[in-house]
């Protein structure tokens, strides 16, 4: 359908938008206890809080949220900025190239671990190889959750899923792919940053907006791909309660998982190009 056609059908989009939002008038769809709607708080605040350095205007004026296929699918009903939706897996490949049209727009994505890390791996792989000027945020709760409970790539050994109901079995099934390590295993100047951090307390959350707001400076700045991985529970899939699941995450998630920055070549890369704001 053409926008022309599709604006006379629907005069009022937004308000369209805003009846589609499965939790009425405000609030997110996600289950309780879930840690994607969090995620999406905390960006949300950064966003407000920030100006776009060159205009003097809020940040979410110049930003484009990239939603990726997984529960994360229906953040363009959430964010106050640009929304666009990409195909499964191909999140990080839109949102560089969108951020090729207009270097001025501060461009991020919001991913599964099955989205990131399962079909997307290449894509992944590629965009912090290039050290795209984009961020990620990549919620890692260790299943696919918008599907049922599948094993993810960062399923844990041993850990229960859909289709391993025995346990994952890392002889047949593979060990659980760290992806803050994996994208730092080179020792070269790109990605810009990458940090791994969790939405289990607010001590956490409290880093999350740190690096929150390093990782859209270091965008700003035209240095590099920015990625900060969350890891984030699932008590729907998991067959936990959400204070089963913060449990789970503290006894067993983060000895896999570690948290910390990976990588941050901020001041390197700007004493190397310089800045552009
Ligand atoms: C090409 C394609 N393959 C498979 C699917 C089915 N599918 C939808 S979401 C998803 C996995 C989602 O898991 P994850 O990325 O970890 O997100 P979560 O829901 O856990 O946040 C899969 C396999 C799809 N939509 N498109
Ligand atoms: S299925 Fe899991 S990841 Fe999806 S909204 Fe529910 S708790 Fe969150
Ligand atoms: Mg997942």
């Amino acid at each position: 359908m053409k926008l022309e056609d599709y604006l006379r059908k629907t005069p009022n989009p937004e308000a369209y938008i805003r009846e589609m939002n499965y939790s009425g008038k405000e609030g997110t769809h996600y289950c309780p206890g879930c840690g994607h709607g969090i995620v999406c708080k905390m960006i949300g605040e950064v966003l407000d809080e920030m100006v776009h350095p060159k205009t003097g205007k809020s940040l979410k004026e110049h930003s484009l949220v990239v939603a990726s296929v997984g529960c994360a699918v229906f953040d363009y009903h959430f964010y106050s900025c640009d929304r666009a939706q990409a195909p499964h897996g191909r999140a990080t490949s839109y949102a560089r190239m969108r951020k090729r049209e207009d270097p001025n727009m501060m461009v991020f994505t919001h991913q599964g671990d099955g989205d990131l890390l399962g079909i997307g791996l290449g894509p992944t792989v590629e965009t912090a190889n290039r050290n795209e000027p984009i961020t990620v945020f990549f919620v890692n709760n260790a299943i696919y959750g918008m599907t049922g409970g599948q094993m993810a790539p960062t399923t844990l050994e041993n850990q229960r899923s859909s289709t391993s109901p025995k346990g994952r079995f890392s002889k047949y099934f593979g060990y659980p792919l760290r992806a803050c390590e994996l994208l730092t295993s080179q020792d070269n100047e790109g990605p810009a940053f990458i940090a791994r951090t969790s939405v289990r307390n607010d001590s956490d959350l409290k880093t999350l907006k740190d690096y929150i707001r390093k990782a859209f400076r270091i965008q700003l700045k035209g240095l590099g791909f920015s990625m900060i991985e969350l890891i984030s529970p699932c008590p729907t899939n998991w067959g936990m309660t959400p204070k089963q699941s913060i449990e789970f995450i503290e006894k067993e998630m983060l000895k896999v998982y570690p948290l910390g920055v990976f990588r941050d070549n901020e001041d390197k890369l700007e004493k190397k190009y310089g800045s552009l704001i």
